[in-house]
């Protein structure tokens, strides 16, 4: 017998008997945003984690932002609807790979995007994510720095702190880094003055191209304020869910052919339904791993 499809009203219903909250990433379909508690990029959903009173935290995202809701919250339940819903980037640096590249630089401070694993966490001097990487890198007043995985993300925080020599691991987004300039181009020509708002994870040209460089929380404050008829934005889909929620007035252009990261839609309603309702997809990190990767998470929310 095939189940029902799961509605907002049963999800809801479920998350209150469970004495669950639900945290919905801002490329989450939305679906999910509609029965979230909150909606936010990673740096939000790892601060709301850490000061929940809930007993169950149903995190929809990708693994390594479920693993930091249970670094920081480590007596809770946290539950990650699809358990193969991981992050290409994240796994781009192994920790033994991030230990021989240590061991190449020593005495050089590491930061490490939060798009990375809990070991990789653990290996870490200071966290950052997309909303924060320049602060976080400024705040250790070092001149040299080992950043990964995200070169690009490397490269847009070394244009800003020309003063900071940053070494950088080799890894990307695959959603963000196929996107050429030309199809920024091709977007700009059938937008004429609409400006374009692209994320760090995109390549440097195509941050280049851009009138604001900004993370997701960061486009939705901007595009707020920003008062545009429309605006080009060169980041996640699902992120046009919260823009429109945001500035309703403005028309949003993403790209075509839309850029969609298959991670981030695996989870759908049916998928929450079921954690909620089995207490199934639990993430665990092992102790030790987890008090140091705290540490690094803990070194980033104090910054920023
Ligand atoms: O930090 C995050 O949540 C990600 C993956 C993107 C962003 O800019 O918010
Ligand atoms: Fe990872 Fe990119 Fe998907 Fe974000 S959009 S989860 S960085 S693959």
């Amino acid at each position: 017998m095939t189940e029902p499809l799961a509605t907002p009203a049963e999800v809801r219903l479920l998350a209150r008997d469970r004495h669950a909250v639900i945290f919905a990433h801002n490329y989450q379909r939305a679906e999910v945003q509609s029965v979230a508690d909150v909606v936010g990029d990673s740096l939000e959903l790892a601060r709301r984690a850490a000061a929940v009173s809930a007993e169950v935290i149903v995190l929809a995202g990708v693994r390594f932002m479920a693993e930091t809701a249970k670094i920081l919250a480590p007596a809770k339940t946290v539950l990650l609807p699809r358990s193969d819903a991981g992050c290409p980037m994240a796994d781009m640096i192994t920790a033994d790979q991030l230990s021989a590249w240590k061991a190449e630089h020593p005495g050089v401070p590491v930061v490490m995007y939060v798009n990375s694993s809990a070991e990789v966490k653990a290996l870490t001097d200071v966290c950052c994510t997309s909303a924060n990487a320049v602060e976080v890198v400024r705040s250790l007043g070092a001149d040299k720095v080992l950043f990964g995985p995200d070169r690009n993300l490397g490269a847009w925080i070394a244009a800003q702190l020309p003063e900071v020599e940053m070494i950088l691991w080799d890894g990307y987004c695959p959603v963000h880094d196929q996107v050429t300039l030309e199809r920024v181009r091709e977007a700009k020509a059938a937008h004429p003055g609409a400006p374009v708002i692209a994320h760090p994870e995109c390549r440097p040209d195509v941050t280049a191209e851009a009138d604001a460089v900004l993370s997701t929380s960061q486009m939705l404050r901007w595009s707020a304020k920003a008062g545009e008829p429309e605006i080009i934005v060169v980041t996640e889909g699902g992120l046009l869910t919260g823009l429109a929620k945001a500035a309703p007035e403005t028309r949003f252009i993403g790209l075509t052919p839309p850029m969609l990261c298959p991670n981030m839609k695996l989870t759908r309603l049916d998928h929450v339904r079921d954690a909620l309702r089995d207490l199934s997809g639990a993430v665990s990190v092992p102790p030790d791993v987890a008090a140091a990767a705290r540490g690094s998470l803990e070194r980033m929310t104090a910054i920023g």
